[in-house]
């Protein structure tokens, strides 16, 4: 997630350069339990190549690590904030700390950086959001340096939001799909749409996005939502990117102080398609 959207949404005035093209919003229709199903293609001629189900009590470090421990915006990420809950699911939780007497936040995440980077694919997460203001939720794909060599996104990477999500996106009931590239300084740009989801707070949820050399198609519990290429003045990534799940604590989602804490996001699994036709 880029500090961009955060501060050109909050505003709702855009600066030079971030385009973001938030759309009206398509309805999504009451979800499909499960979305794409227990390990089925969900794009002909593709076929599962990487998934996490989350079994057991540990995380698998052959395939995720801690996400950006330390201060990150207004929380502090620590290793624990991720967690599997030895019922098949990954917890990634927000919550407060006394540190030197002051009141801190501890979030964080998972990434897969150096570990599993795919290049092009369908990739989904079976997804229940947080319930609370002040943090946001996010699926995502990114690279580093990301944007490098500015105006090239092919082989500079595009910052992929699958969803981002958080309880002041039309009253929790939306989420939104964002891509940004070139960078994170004065050549930043980026495309997204928001887009509302029946029963978003009741239960889990799908979403995906199939990646390819010629556009991105996003979906939520198996219904498309937004398809952007470079003829819609979007940008595609070319190059491998690694997969990030990842609370974040800001402005952007509300005071934190108003939230009831610990809150947080539950992943059922995260699976990757190939296409191997
Ligand atoms: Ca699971």
């Amino acid at each position: 997630m880029c500090m961009f959207a955060a501060a050109a949404l909050v505003g709702g005035v855009l600066g030079p350069g971030l385009g973001v093209g938030l759309g009206v919003g398509a309805g999504v229709g009451a979800g499909l339990d499960g979305g794409a199903g227990a390990g089925g293609a969900p794009i002909p001629g593709y076929e599962l190549v990487w998934h996490d189900e989350f079994e057991g009590e540990e995380l698998d470090a052959t395939k995720w690590k801690p996400w950006a421990l330390g201060p990150r915006r207004d929380a502090v990420n620590v290793d624990d904030a991720a967690r599997l809950d030895g019922e098949g699911r990954l917890v990634i939780s927000t919550r407060r700390a006394e540190r030197g007497g002051e009141t801190v936040y501890e979030s964080g995440g998972v990434w897969t950086e150096g570990l599993y980077e795919p290049t092009f694919g369908y990739l989904e997460a079976r997804i229940s959001l947080q319930t609370q203001i002040g943090h946001w939720s996010a699926f995502w794909l990114n690279c580093s340096p990301m944007g490098e060599p500015v105006g090239d996104p092919h082989a500079g990477g595009v910052e992929t939001d699958i969803m981002e999500f958080h309880r002041r996106m039309r009253d929790g009931t939306a989420v939104q799909h964002n891509l940004h590239w070139d960078g994170y300084a004065e050549a930043h740009k980026s495309r997204g749409r928001e887009v509302s989801v029946q029963g978003l707070a009741e239960g889990f949820h799908t979403f995906g996005v199939l990646w390819t050399a010629e556009e991105y198609v996003f979906f939520v519990d198996g219904v498309e939502t937004f398809r952007v290429s470079e003829k819609d003045g979007g940008a595609i990534s070319r190059r491998a990117e690694y997969l990030i799940l990842s609370l974040e604590v800001g402005d952007w989602a509300g005071d934190i102080a108003g939230a009831e804490l610990p809150d947080g996001m539950v992943v059922d699994w995260v699976r990757v398609w190939e296409n191997r036709e």
